[in-house]
């Protein structure tokens, strides 16, 4: 490997790793493809703040100039946040082509983990993971993040799965790759709008210090690959579940009839969800993201002391 080459680690979270503080990697396709401007950098930022207010180092990272960047600065959140979906939005096969052009990327989960892990961070709070698209059966479109999650040594804190996925084969898909699916306080594996799917996690959780114990016991004995942490939208900010689950079968309505494919789906389907919501998705989005942020710090401040 010759990573000195590629890989910039912000001095603030250099300081951090060296010191062995408690450090919590935040994504930035949610910034450019999964909000609107100027609400995406608005809530990056909280983010970074809410983690910061926790006593633990938020790291966003990102491509910039072929380089992988982890910690961002306002500055450059901004960038991507303003440039939105011209950004290229980079999953692990689009890393090597970004780096070599010299290029920008809007990292997604599974291109976050595996810059995060490079880093040497384990700890990664987002919105919502990637999945096995609804008739990915038969199209195939299930996301980088699941096969990354299987080999990748990193937790991530999400907010369960949207059902624009399906929520079924993603579960099964996550168990023969061997990737637990931890619930936080619920037996019941939250559906990101919605505190409810209808699906069980493979473990409830009570405590941030349970999960970073098992995240050390798996990796303790060699077993790579991640852990999926579900965290349920707090109460006060989930959706109806009839209103959401309608205005998304609306979505994936329209993609369909549109031809929309690969990569170009989930923030179709994402701008979709709110325009049909007139805006209610983005607000449960956004506060969902920041509760995440929350638990995320908990767990990296438990794992710090295991
Ligand atoms: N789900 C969200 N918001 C997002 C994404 C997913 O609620 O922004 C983004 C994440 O970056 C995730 C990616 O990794 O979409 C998955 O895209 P794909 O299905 O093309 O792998
Ligand atoms: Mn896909």
């Amino acid at each position: 490997m010759n990573l000195a080459k590629y890989l910039v680690i912000s001095p603030e979270v250099k300081e951090a790793l060296e010191s062995k503080k408690p450090i919590v990697a935040l994504e930035s396709t949610i910034i450019s493809h999964g909000m609107p401007y100027p609400q995406n950098v608005e809530t990056a930022l909280k983010v970074e703040q809410i983690i910061r207010e926790a006593g633990a180092v938020p790291a966003t990272i990102a491509l910039l100039n072929g380089k992988l960047i982890v910690g961002l600065s306002k500055d450059e959140i901004d960038y991507l946040g303003k440039k939105g979906f011209a950004v290229t939005k980079a999953s692990r096969r689009d890393l090597p082509v970004i780096l070599a052009k010299k290029g920008d990327g809007a990292t997604t989960v599974a291109s976050t983990m595996i810059v995060a892990d490079l880093a040497g961070i384990k700890v990664f709070a987002t919105g919502g993971i990637g999945g096995v698209h609804r008739g990915g059966e038969n199209t195939m479109d299930i996301s980088a993040d699941l096969e990354e999650l299987g080999m990748t040594s990193v937790a991530v804190v999400c907010a369960g799965a949207k059902s624009i996925l399906d929520i079924g084969l993603t579960l099964e898909f996550l168990e023969t790759k061997g990737v637990p699916v931890l619930g936080y306080q619920t037996e019941e594996l939250p559906a990101f709008y919605t505190r409810k799917s209808g699906f069980k996690v493979d473990y409830k959780m009570d405590s941030a210090m349970e999960i970073a114990t098992t995240m050390k016991a798996k990796w303790d004995i060699g077993l790579e690959g991640g852990i999926v942490i579900a965290n349920p939208i707090p109460e006060e900010f989930a959706m109806d579940f009839d209103f959401i689950t309608n205005s998304i079968n609306n979505a994936v309505e329209e993609s369909v009839l549109k031809g929309i494919k690969g990569k170009e789906t989930t923030p179709f389907l994402l701008a979709k969800v709110k325009e049909i919501t007139q805006g209610k998705s983005l607000i449960s989005n956004i506060e969902l993201v920041y509760s995440n942020a929350r638990l995320a710090s908990e767990i990296a401040k438990e794992l710090v002391k295991l």
